[in-house]
C-alpha cells in the first residue's frame, strides 16, 4: 500500500490537523488525485487563447507567447478538494489575476469573475476574492510544465477556496455585475467554496 491511505497516511493527516494545516473533514495525500468532470481537452499551447472580457477598460486577447511575457510569479499554496483531499505545498508559476487586472483596467461596475474553460467548464468568485495575491493563472507546477490533465497550458489556482473554483484549461474571464454560479455551483456545491468554513453544498 502507498502513502494513501497507509498508517503513514493517517498519522500525517492527524499532525496536519493538530497544526492547524488541514481544513475540517479533510485528508491529506502526497500523490495528485486528477478530478475532471468528461474528458481531458487537448490544447497545445500554440492554439491555447485567454481573453478577458465584460467590464474592463480593455478587453484582451492573449496567445500563449503574450502570457509569458507578463510578469510571472510563484505560490506555494495547499489545495483542497471538496471530496476530502489535501495536498500541501504545491509550487505553482504563472501569473498572478491581479497583474492581469492591471493589464485589462477594471471597470468600477465589476463586481464577479466568471471563469470559461475550454471543454465548458465554468465557475465564479467575487472579484474581491480574486484580487487576492495568491490567485494564479499558473501554467507551471513542481518545476516543471503543468501537465494536460492538471489544466495545461494554464488553469486558475485559487488556494483559498475548495478546488472546483481553480479551473483547469482556462480559456476566459468575464468580468460582471452580476454572480454568474458555475458547473458546479448550479448542481448544489456552495457558491463561495471555503473550506475552512467547510462550506462544501449549498443545501
Ligand atoms: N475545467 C475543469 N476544471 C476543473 C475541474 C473540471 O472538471 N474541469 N474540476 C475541478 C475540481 S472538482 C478539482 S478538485 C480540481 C482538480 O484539479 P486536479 O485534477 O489538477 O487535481 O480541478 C477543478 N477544476
Ligand atoms: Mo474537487
Amino acid at each position: 500500500m502507498g502513502f494513501f491511505g497507509s498508517g503513514e497516511a493517517k498519522k500525517a493527516t492527524a499532525a496536519a490537523r493538530l497544526a492547524g494545516r488541514l481544513p475540517p473533514g479533510q485528508y491529506l495525500t502526497e500523490k495528485w488525485p486528477v478530478l475532471t468532470y468528461g474528458d481531458t481537452p487537448g490544447i497545445p499551447p500554440e492554439r491555447w487563447r485567454l481573453k478577458v472580457v465584460g467590464l474592463v477598460e480593455k478587453e484582451l486577447e492573449l496567445d500563449w507567447q503574450q502570457f509569458r511575457a507578463l510578469p510571472q510569479a510563484t505560490v506555494t499554496a495547499d489545495f483542497h478538494c471538496v471530496t476530502g483531499w489535501s495536498r500541501f505545498d504545491n509550487a505553482w508559476e504563472g501569473v498572478r489575476f491581479v497583474n492581469l487586472m492591471q493589464a485589462a483596467g477594471l471597470r468600477p461596475e465589476a463586481k464577479y469573475v466568471a471563469m470559461h474553460c475550454y471543454g465548458g467548464y465554468t465557475t465564479n468568485l467575487p472579484l474581491e476574492a480574486m484580487l487576492d495575491p495568491d490567485v494564479l493563472l499558473a501554467c507551471r507546477h513542481g518545476g516543471k510544465d503543468l501537465a494536460p490533465e492538471h489544466g495545461g497550458p494554464v488553469r486558475l489556482v485559487v488556494p483559498k477556496r475548495y478546488a472546483y473554483k481553480s479551473a483547469k484549461w482556462l480559456g476566459g474571464l468575464a468580468l460582471t455585475a452580476e454572480d454568474q454560479p458555475g458547473f458546479w455551483e448550479v448542481r448544489g456545491y456552495h457558491n463561495e467554496a471555503d473550506p475552512w468554513k467547510e462550506e462544501r453544498y449549498s443545501f
